[in-house]
């Protein structure tokens, strides 16, 4: 089998609630469809939504370094040579998350080659995943008003909570709320996105002391690398590396340097190659691992499950697997069902993620 032709589609659904957080904020998905055409006449799908704010990827720069640099060296290559692929997009630097796309849509492929659900490609652990809802920036009360909302009818029990707004009190009230709120049984952890210092991070971990707040992922720019190996020295709950860890590399310089204690996996930036490759680093070192959402669609979030749910240390804790029910809409033909605040894989050939043509019709900007 070769690789015959890549598609990069662009694509805009709207939100209905925009997400806000201390990097930015998502108003419309504003995303690439990447489909990889094979000789013998399948298709391997991929969502990329472009996080300009987080990794300097936009959908223009996706579909061109896909389109002029990638595609004309995978054109011909066979989609099982998966060490060729990586050769290839590995001497092109950065553009993670178009290199995720590439990635999934590859597994896709091969999935729908050999009749296997991708899952049980990856390692078939289990076949879903429990659902973590990411609370963006919003007054106290809406927020528990959300949470309460989600947990009544999705069953979802775990929360991220975006903070890293200034004054700290602004979080620190709303960490309180919520706790109150929702009740001891309910899990919160924080997600800061860079918006604070190290001294900042820690003062918020003083002033909620005793909440059970169980991580605080991205407090500040991990570069600022002297503060936040102190903040992760002093810290009573993991300091978790998110978008300071795309790469493996990424990961092995971030636990080495004591930048972080515990890592967020996310497909839409690593695809299941990568996100293995840093699954292993960090089951080795007996480092824990969040499934990370980077705001992604019904697409994006089966690409999530998929891998998630293959290994026994990405389902420990709950994926973050949610954030598509503010859209208005999906390019997903079969919509994601959250019952008892889980999600299921698809056991199909492939991914799962069949597309609903007429919705791409309607949706694709070219
Ligand atoms: C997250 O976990 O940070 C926000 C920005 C981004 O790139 O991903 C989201 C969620
Ligand atoms: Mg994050």
């Amino acid at each position: 089998m070769k690789i015959l032709r890549i598609e990069a589609i662009p694509y805009s659904i709207p939100y209905n609630h925009p997400l806000k957080f201390a990097s930015g904020q998502v108003t419309d998905a504003e995303h690439v469809l990447v489909r990889i055409h094979s000789d013998e006449g399948l298709i391997g799908e991929a969502d990329a939504p472009p996080r300009p704010y987080t990794y300097g990827e936009t959908q223009e720069s996706i579909i061109t370094i896909i389109e002029k640099v990638f595609a004309p060296q995978l054109i011909g290559l066979d989609p099982f040579d998966r060490g060729k692929v990586h050769e290839v997009m590995a001497r092109t630097i950065h553009n993670q998350v178009a290199k995720g796309a590439v990635d999934i849509a590859l597994w896709d492929l091969l999935g729908k080659a050999l009749g296997t659900p991708v899952h049980k490609l990856l390692g078939g652990y289990t076949d879903s995943m429990r659902v973590s809802h990411m609370l963006g920036f919003k007054p106290a009360q809406e927020l528990l008003d959300e949470a309460l909302r989600f947990g009544e009818e999705y069953g979802i029990t775990t929360f991220k909570l975006k903070v890293g707004r200034r004054p700290l009190a602004l979080d620190i009230e709303a960490c309180h709320v919520l706790r109150a709120g929702l009740g001891d049984d309910v899990e919160l952890y924080l997600d800061a996105n860079r918006g604070w210092s190290a001294n900042e991070a820690m003062e918020v971990l003083r002033r909620t002391e005793g909440l059970g707040l169980t991580a605080l992922e991205e407090p500040c720019d991990a570069k600022e690398a002297m503060s936040r190996r102190r903040l992760v020295e002093k810290s009573p709950i993991p300091i978790v590396g998110d978008e300071s860890v795309p790469t493996a590399g990424d990961v092995s310089r971030e636990l080495l340097s004591g930048g972080s204690n515990a890592i967020c996996i996310k497909t839409a930036r690593s695809g299941f190659t990568e996100a293995t490759e840093i699954l292993g680093l960090c089951t080795g070192l007996g480092v824990d691992v969040t499934m990370g959402n980077q705001i992604d669609t019904q697409v994006g979030s089966l690409a999530t499950v998929t891998f998630g749910a293959a290994h026994e240390a990405t389902v420990r804790r709950a994926g973050e697997l949610s954030n598509f029910l503010d859209m208005a809409d999906d390019l997903l033909a079969e919509p994601i069902r959250i019952n008892g605040g889980r999600i299921s894989v698809r056991n199909v050939p492939g991914v799962g993620a069949a597309i609903d043509e007429d919705k791409l019709s309607q949706y694709r900007q070219n």
